[in-house]
């Protein structure tokens, strides 16, 4: 990363010390995120800044309302039940001007957090053990959210999670073709309209209101949850960017096709793709331990769906992209989202084949602490 590229914008926020150095933070598909180092006297102080992706986010402030907002009534839970917010929270740094961005005509849109240190942010989860501190982790985030008011939120991406919607769009995509590649990915477009009434279901169940709307983070993968690098712990849920009303099932299932995958998001030989049944069962006793007595019956029953439903999504998101010519997440080359929809399609397989597995597993766990 070129220090070029945020000198101008470091000042204009109230970091403290001297500036020490910065270094850029790939794991994130969307934003630019980087790392720096102050030092204040024999203090040194971490943050992080980053580089809002406008076209994924139409209304920064009302994205950052959100965030303010629910970091603010996350940290007043902790400090009700007897907790320390320290580490446990994000907090954001506000700029000189008493702001919670910039947005700059040439610059573009930044914010800033103070970094948690001695932190973990797992891009691949090791251990079942690290996978149910993220279940916990997610699990707590939807219990200190429960009497969040819904309606104060802005919706940062309208529609975010309704794949019957994204199912348009992606047949928009393929109509429209317009780089060329409908017809390399004519098995994938099957494969995606075979499943096109699955995909819709969390939708119709939450229009017959079967399902409750929750305020839900809607972007689960480890990697936006910081765990202690000593103990273990989950401390923070990070990546609030898309914080807003929707299912339980979106945060549930999203966790597991990610962090319960045994291979990366895109991983090219789909041989080696498929659900890791330990860290599924691992995740979903953090979670619903957490979440027991806040989820409904309805919800904790269907779980599994979720895993089915989120995992269908992204396929069609990262194919939708791939068709559209990469617009909307970082790729690596020309084919990376082209790899990360087949990466989805074999997992969705495998959770297919595992369907009864999932629903006695977690019938085991409600029983248990439901
Ligand atoms: P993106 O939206 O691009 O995924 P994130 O907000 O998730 O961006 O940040 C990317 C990575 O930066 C995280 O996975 C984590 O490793 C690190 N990170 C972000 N915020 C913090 C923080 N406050 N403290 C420590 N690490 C952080
Ligand atoms: C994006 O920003 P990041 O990398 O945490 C995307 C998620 C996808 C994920 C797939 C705002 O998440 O929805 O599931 O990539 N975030 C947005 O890796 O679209
Ligand atoms: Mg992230």
């Amino acid at each position: 990363m070129a220090y070029n590229d945020i000198k101008n914008i470091l000042p204009r926020f109230r970091f403290e010390g001297e500036y020490v150095s910065s270094r850029e933070l790939t794991s994130g598909n969307i934003n630019e995120t980087y790392v720096l180092e102050y030092r204040d006297g024999p203090r040194t102080n971490m943050y992080i800044i980053q580089k809002i992706n406008t076209y994924v986010f139409r209304d920064p402030l009302g994205m950052m309302q959100n965030i303010a907002a629910v970091t603010e009534h996350l940290k007043a839970s902790l400090q009700r039940h007897g907790g320390s917010a320290e580490r446990q929270v994000l907090e954001l740094v506000r700029t000189k001007n008493n702001d919670i961005l910039i947005q700059d005509r040439k610059l573009g849109v930044w914010r800033a957090y103070t970094f948690i240190t001695n932190a973990l942010a797992l891009d691949v989860v090791r251990e079942p053990a690290q996978m149910e501190e993220v279940g916990r982790a997610f699990g707590r985030f939807q219990r200190n959210l429960a009497d969040f008011p819904a309606e104060a939120l802005f919706e940062t991406i309208p529609h975010f999670h309704n794949t019957t919607k994204r199912f348009y769009a992606f047949v928009r995509a393929v109509d429209e073709d317009k780089a060329g590649r409908v017809r390399e990915v004519e098995d994938e477009i099957e494969f995606l309209f075979d499943r096109r009434r699955m995909m819709g279901e969390i939708v119709r169940l939450l229009d017959r209101k079967v399902l409750p709307l929750r305020v839900t983070h809607n972007d689960t993968k480890s990697n936006n949850v910081l765990l202690d690098e000593q103990t273990g712990q989950s401390l923070a849920v990070i990546d609030l960017d898309t914080v807003m009303p929707g299912s339980s099932l979106y945060d549930y299932g999203d966790a597991v096709r990610f962090g319960a995958s045994t291979a990366r998001e895109d991983e090219e030989d789909t041989r080696l793709i498929g659900l890791d049944m330990e860290k599924t069962r691992a995740f979903t006793r953090g979670f619903v331990q957490e979440t027991a007595g806040i989820l409904s019956p309805e919800e904790l029953s269907r779980l599994p769906l979720g895993i089915k439903v989120l995992t269908a999504e992204l396929a069609m998101r990262f194919l939708t992209d791939y068709l559209d010519g990469d617009l909307y997440f970082k790729v690596n080359s020309p084919v990376h989202n082209l790899v990360r929809a087949r990466a989805q399609m074999a997992l969705l397989v495998d959770v297919e084949r595992r369907e009864e597995e999932l629903h006695q597993m977690v019938q085991h766990y409600l029983a248990r602490y439901a």
